[in-house]
């Protein structure tokens, strides 16, 4: 067993220092189990394992299943090597054909031995037994090679399935540190990560939903990432400072009213977005009082432009003009219609200037044409330009990754639409469910006699649910 530590240590399977994990979520061990593949000598070894503690259980089964996709080169060696039928699990239907999730022989009622590589939370195997028991094959227990002891054990049990490990992640650590391939105060942070980061087995039936059970990470945690946008940053940080993922949409017609609200409302959110092209009165003297209580209150301000032009085009705009919106706006936003070269120009003027980017990736109207396979080129987009761009307007989170920002509009607490096309998502829907991270409430709170009660109330909506999200209980 020692030995094996030391060669899955020595082919990069098992790495330790700082990773952020797909769910968001900074790890200091990352295990990656699929090199093993390129070392046959280890591959050997590892299927012998797997079928030894087969063997050391005293199992019984008619066949083997490895799940897709690590484990079922090591199915196949176990199978070869000990004359077992093997069954292959597809990951998705043929399109045409037979469209079988199961390929090779299925005798009804007979028991299937599930092997695979690691174990987190015990989705990938459940997911594996319940295509199998849907054939009406028996899945009682599972081999894996490793268990990150995070909670995959007794969410299995709950499923009926009972999980033998090699070996544990703490076992793996001790070796290593005797060895000492890891440092003792490495094995520390590890173990308390992995204590910190148990997953609960969900109580509901059938597949378990992954996403939401990871942990999430704070917004704090996310501006000190290295990838965050500086401007995501500060944001953050301000947010976590005032408890506030609450912007407004001040969609007001007079300079006297938006000043108003920005010095009202200004405590209580983390953005004031404004449409400076439908003021009546606009002049930059506006301008300069509006950036004073944006400092003096810690919000940002945020132009609701949308540019969508060449990128010459929108360089000028951006710039010049009588709105000069890249010398008060901290943040705008713009479609990926035109092509990247709208970032690219849009990027000329702001980076310079510290300036961040939305991106438009989904509308709230009605009928909106961005979606699917045009949400996902906003997406490639950004991520191409995330020096510029620090997140999305979008009706729920668009990309797992914990730099970017999402904004969502089209929220009222009861509202269920206006009769342009507007629809709208109360503030739990938006953050607790659609995981998106801030509110952008316009008429909601401007329609209330009373903006600052009514504004409060969706700031404490939002922020609870947030907290919720993360995993801390509200205080009040
Ligand atoms: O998809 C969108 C994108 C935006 S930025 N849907 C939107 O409604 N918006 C803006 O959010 C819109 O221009 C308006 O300023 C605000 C929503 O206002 P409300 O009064 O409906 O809350």
């Amino acid at each position: 067993m020692e030995r094996l530590a030391s060669d899955l240590h020595g082919v990069q399977a098992l790495r330790f220092g700082e990773f952020v994990l797909k769910s968001g979520l900074v790890s200091p061990v990352y295990v990656d189990l699929r090199v093993i593949v390129s070392h046959p000598v280890l591959m050997n070894e590892v299927a012998d394992f797997l079928f030894q503690t087969a063997k050391d259980a005293a199992l019984k089964y008619d066949s083997v299943c490895g799940v897709p996709y690590t484990a079922l080169p090591l199915a196949t060696i176990i199978c070869s090597n000990n004359q077992i039928p093997m069954l292959i699990r597809r990951k998705e239907a043929k399109d045409h054909g037979t469209k079988r999730l199961v390929e090779g022989t299925i005798n009804s009622g007979e028991i299937c031995l599930i092997i695979e590589d690691v174990v987190t939370s015990g989705s990938s195997v459940l997911e594996t037994a319940e295509v199998l028991r849907k054939e009406g094959l028996k899945v009682t227990d599972a081999i894996v090679l490793l268990d990150r002891e995070q909670g995959g054990k007794a969410t299995l049990e709950k499923h009926g399935i009972r999980l033998h490990s090699i070996c544990t992640l703490s076992q793996m650590l001790e070796f290593l540190e005797q060895q000492k391939k890891v440092a003792p105060e490495m094995v520390i942070r590890v173990k308390k990560f992995i204590q910190e980061n148990i997953i609960k087995p969900p109580e509901q039936n059938g597949t378990v939903p992954m996403k939401r059970m990871c942990k999430e990470m704070s917004f704090a945690a996310r501006a000190e990432l290295p990838g965050t946008h500086p401007l995501a940053a500060r944001l953050l940080r301000l947010m976590e400072k005032k408890q506030s993922n609450l912007c407004l949409s001040a969609d007001v017609t007079t300079s006297k009213e938006l000043l108003q609200l920005a010095a009202t409302l200004g405590p209580s959110i983390c953005i004031l977005k404004t449409h400076i092209d439908i003021l009546d009165d606009f002049t930059q003297e506006v301008i300069k009082e509006l950036r004073v209580l944006a400092d003096q209150h810690e919000f940002l301000i945020f132009e609701d432009r949308k540019f969508a032009d060449i990128g010459n085009t929108v360089k000028h705009q951006y710039e010049g003009g009588v709105f000069k919106i890249a010398s008060w706006s901290d943040i705008i936003n713009a479609h990926a219609v035109p092509g990247p070269g709208v970032v690219k120009g849009l990027k000329e003027v702001g980076h310079p200037l510290h300036r961040g980017c939305l991106l438009i990736g989904e509308m709230s109207s009605e009928g909106s044409l961005a979606t699917g396979d045009y949400t996902k080129a906003v997406v490639k987009m950004a991520e191409e330009h995330s020096d510029f761009v620090l997140g999305f307007i979008s009706g729920s989170r668009i990309v797992e990754k914990p730099e970017f920002l999402h904004l969502t509009p089209g929220v009222q607490m009861l509202a269920r639409g206006d009769r342009l096309g507007q629809k709208y998502l109360s503030p739990q829907e938006v953050i607790s469910k659609r995981l998106s991270d801030i509110i952008i409430v316009g008429r909601g709170i401007l329609s209330s006699p009373n903006r600052l009660d009514e504004a409060e109330a969706y700031r404490k909506l939002a922020w609870e649910s947030y907290l919720q999200r993360i995993g801390v209980s509200a205080k009040n």
